[in-house]
């Protein structure tokens, strides 16, 4: 009876002990350089080496790269830093997810500060996060990157970095939460009067 009441109380631990953690899916800061982007190119804006850049992403440039989900999912996160370089003029730049739009906004030159690229006045750079959510239950994730400019990469360009892509599905990481912690409390303190009572 006593070991029997004892091995419920580990197994009932060991269940509330497993909770659902968000899964990391990728985490690139492009230092030494990127791969699987069907554009790869990288460069540096203030030691920080990028994808994309001065003189690499002008009019028409694009970067995708596809990720394996698990499908358990229901929501994606998207985290990303997007560099405006130069003379931006009112284009825009996007972010699209399985070719769903899920950011468009759009830059002017004067915005940020002189960082890189060409140094004539006010072709500034501008730094801007960008945190997404993709509602999905999809098991792959195709994220793309485009904007609208309209002149080269020497004279108008972008850039991305820090991409990080999690998602809510169930990872079975064992993490000890409250719940599981206070029943393995309970457990050791019944356990100890039951070995009391032997003695
Ligand atoms: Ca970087
Ligand atoms: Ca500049
Ligand atoms: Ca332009």
């Amino acid at each position: 009876m006593r070991n029997t009441t004892i091995k419920a109380l580990i197994a009932l631990t060991a269940i509330f002990s497993f909770s659902a953690s968000a899964a990391l899916i990728t985490n690139e800061d492009f230092t030494g350089g990127a791969s699987g982007w069907s554009n790869n190119s990288t460069s540096t804006i203030a030691g920080n080496e990028v994808l994309g850049g001065f003189n690499l992403f002008g009019a028409g440039a694009t970067a995708e790269k596809t990720f394996a989900l698990s499908g358990t999912q229901t929501e994606v996160y998207i985290n990303l830093d997007f560099w405006k370089g130069d003379s931006w003029d009112g284009e825009s730049f996007m972010v699209t997810a399985n070719n769903n739009v899920l950011f468009s906004n759009s830059y002017t030159y004067a915005q940020g500060s002189q960082v890189a690229g060409q140094m004539y006045n006010l072709w500034n750079e501008l730094l801007v996060p960008i945190n997404l959510v993709f509602n999905t239950s999809a098991t792959s994730l195709t994220l793309r990157f485009s904007s609208t400019l309209d002149q080269g990469p020497n004279d108008e360009w972008w850039a991305v970095d820090n991409v990080r892509i999690s998602d809510n599905a169930s990872a079975h990481v064992p993490e000890p939460n409250t719940l599981g912690l206070l029943l393995l409390a309970l457990g050791a303190v019944f356990a100890i009067r039951q070995l009391r009572k032997a003695a």
